[in-house]
């Protein structure tokens, strides 16, 4: 990409979660944005988008969005971005996908600008975002990885409504009410009730009884990482929490590290906030990461079950470091 004094960026999804959340960090980073490109379903055409004060019109989706656009941060689903992302990288703009659609495949960089900002310069013209709960699980271990080399990772998540997008957090809102008023509630978006209960299932089951959730937890870290020998097993969990993830993780090391050790290395480490005083009721919760970028660290003690091991609890914003920010951080390093 040729290097310029302010870019055009389009956001594919402008409207969604994450979309939203894109141009709020793209705002407060100041982002050099010549130009706003919103772009949704035609549902949405003819509404606007706020950006630094300036109603935009949001527009449809076409083959012909792109012309002129340098930067697309795509943020609609696995099926826009498998259809347009090469679309737009035909036409000369970088994409930067949230879904799953390119994550996997050997020719698009998976970055998580903390763990291997050095992988952007590879791209043919898409770079994938990873999975949410992947992006939070990296940035807390790459410092222990590189410290101790892990061998294993045992990890179990509960991840907030927000990850499904606007429909499930309007589901659990709407799921409250009906209870809170002894109606019995009608799940659409999820296949059980969220309300005051937990799901062990996010995205689809896989033959083998994992999830597709699950698996990306294993594949994306070792991609990432640049290390594929590292075992990763998961359990993921839908909680009723509005915004933040949070993940119980259990990881093995070659070299043992103690407590001390892992908290003094996370406490310098980048994007982590180590949040670890339980004698003073101190350990991160979503609602405290929500709205926050660093990945939050607490509850780090040693597993004595085993030689070298280590219990973590890691807590991050999922629309933020999960999505928006990390997307935004990509094309930070892009422009560098
Ligand atoms: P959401 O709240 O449901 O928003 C979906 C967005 O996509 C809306 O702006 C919607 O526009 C737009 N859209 C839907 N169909 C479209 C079409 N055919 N053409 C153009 N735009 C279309 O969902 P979200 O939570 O923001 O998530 C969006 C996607 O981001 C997910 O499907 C997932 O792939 C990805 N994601 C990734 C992570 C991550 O782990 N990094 C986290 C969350 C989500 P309208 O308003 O016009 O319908
Ligand atoms: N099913 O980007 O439902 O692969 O929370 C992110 C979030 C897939 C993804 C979710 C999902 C992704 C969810």
């Amino acid at each position: 990409m040729k290097k310029k004094s302010a870019y055009c960026v389009a956001v594919v999804g402008a409207t969604g979660a994450v979309g939203t959340e894109m141009i709020e960090v793209l705002e407060e980073r100041k982002f050099p944005v010549e130009k706003l490109v919103p772009l949704a379903s035609s549902r949405s055409a003819g509404g606007t988008v706020m950006f630094h004060g300036q109603d935009i019109p949001i527009q449809a989706l076409q083959k012909d969005s792109f012309a002129g656009v340098d930067i697309a941060l795509f943020s609609a689903g696995t099926d826009v971005s498998r259809e347009y992302a090469p679309i737009a990288a035909k036409a000369g703009t970088v994409v930067i996908d949230n879904s799953a659609a390119w994550r996997m495949d050997k020719d698009v960089p998976l970055v998580v600008p903390e763990v291997n900002p050095h992988d952007v310069l590879h791209h043919k013209g898409i770079i994938a975002n990873p999975n949410c709960s992947t992006i939070q699980m990296v940035v807390a271990l790459k410092p222990l990885h590189d410290a101790a080399r892990i061998r294993r990772v045992v990890v179990t998540t509960f991840q907030s409504v927000s990850g499904t997008g606007r429909e499930a957090m309007d589901e659990l809102m709407d799921e409250c009410k009906d209870l809170l008023g002894f109606k019995e509630p009608t799940p659409k978006v999820y296949p059980h009730q969220i309300a005051f209960n937990c799901l062990p299932h996010i995205d689809e089951f896989l033959p083998s009884g994992y999830t597709k959730e699950e698996m990306k937890m294993l594949h994306e870290t070792r991609k990432i990482m640049g290390d594929s020998t590292i075992q990763v097993t998961a359990t993921t969990v839908r909680v009723p929490v509005y915004v933040g993830h949070s993940e119980s993780v259990n990881i093995e090391t070659e070299k043992k590290l103690s407590a001390n050790d892992a908290r003094a290395i996370l406490s310098t480490a980048p994007g982590v906030l180590v949040y670890d005083d339980p004698a003073h009721q101190i350990y991160p919760t979503p609602l405290d990461a929500a709205g926050k970028d660093e990945v939050y660290v607490g509850r780090i003690r040693e597993d004595e079950s085993i030689q070298n091991g280590l219990n973590l609890w890691v807590v991050a914003d999922n629309l933020r470091k999960g999505a928006a920010l990390n997307a935004v951080q990509i094309a930070e390093l892009l422009i560098k």
